[in-house]
């Protein structure tokens, strides 16, 4: 099964979907806006997240919630650098969620292991050289322009399709940019001009996502197709992004039985369930002889 999840050059291999847990150091996501915006609690969140069972931590200072306009450079650079350099120090395996070059630069020689770009590179024309120089693994995101009108973008014949072929096109430049091709993530970016459907559609066709050859990185976490889902009935509000953990969990143990890599999550203790839940189911099905779903018996107990 680790053939189908794959290796990325670089990072540690973990035997199973591993999980990146998220510090947002911003006053406006759509998800934690506002709750470690100072730099001393993002840390100690980072930690938190840590001993809850993440394997790395994304810290990121721009929101990129729909409609969002774009915070300017110098103070992306000052609520995410210091938190980058502490938990590096801490040992943590850190992660830099930008996409701008002069952050992902800083957040790297600060300690950052991985560039997780959602612009997969498009957005600033740096960043690929600047990744390709410092030889760091980078996450490639399906992305089709900035968050302040991206909702006008969500316009496909066939979103998987789509999808895959504009991914192939971010990693293709990126590795004609000099990344090298084996420190390449994919992630098809759910919510990013997406529909509810657009989401729930490449949840159902990961195979087809990692058909590119690349690791599979997937951000379900409080996303507002999980709201649709739960909302319950025809015209109901969908519960607040903070209430729908659970429902992320769902996607991480789906998507780990699928061969991703790893799940980008708020909420770390019940993914880091869900994805050892995927990796036992995983190991079972392997077993030599034993049939998925069980052996028949006729007298079986519970
Ligand atoms: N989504 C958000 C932020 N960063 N990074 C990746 N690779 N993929 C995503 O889907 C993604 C991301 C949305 O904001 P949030 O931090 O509030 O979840």
């Amino acid at each position: 099964m680790s053939t189908l999840r794959g290796r990325v050059a670089g990072l540690p291999d973990w035997d199973r979907c591993a999980v990146m847990g998220v510090v947002n150091v911003t006053p406006d996501s759509f998800s934690d806006g506002g709750e470690w915006f100072d730099p001393e609690l993002a840390v100690k969140h980072g930690l938190d997240l840590v001993a809850q069972g993440a394997d790395m931590v994304d810290v990121g200072g721009e929101s990129t919630r729909p409609g969002a306009s774009r915070v300017d450079e110098a103070e992306e650079l000052r609520r995410v650098v210091p938190v980058v350099r502490e938990l590096a120090a801490a040992g943590v395996a850190v992660s830099v969620d930008t996409m701008r070059a002069s952050v992902a630069e800083q957040a790297v020689e600060a300690g950052a292991r991985l560039v997780n770009d959602v612009s997969g590179g498009l957005a600033d024309p740096a960043m690929i050289p600047v990744v390709a120089t410092h030889h760091v693994p980078l996450v490639v995101m399906h992305w089709r322009g900035q968050s302040i009108d991206m909702n006008n973008r969500a316009v496909y014949a066939d979103v998987v399709g789509e999808v895959v072929d504009e991914l192939a096109r971010s990693v293709e430049r990126a590795v004609a940019g000099g990344v090298d091709p084996q420190r390449i993530v994919i992630d098809p970016g759910l919510g990013f001009a997406k529909n509810a459907g657009h989401d729930l559609a490449l949840v159902a066709h990961l195979a087809r996502l990692r058909s590119l050859g690349r690791p599979l990185l997937v951000a379900a976490s409080r996303k507002r197709f999980l709201g649709r889902v739960l909302a319950g009935g025809e015209g109901a509000a969908p519960p607040p992004a903070r209430e729908r953990d659970a429902a992320t969990a769902a996607v991480s143990a789906i998507v780990a039985r699928e061969g991703a890599w790893a799940v980008r999550v708020h909420e770390v203790r019940a993914s880091a369930d869900a994805v050892r839940v995927a990796r036992a189911v995983e190991e079972a099905a392997q077993a030599a002889g034993a049939p998925v779903g069980g052996t028949a018996t006729t007298t079986g107990t519970k």
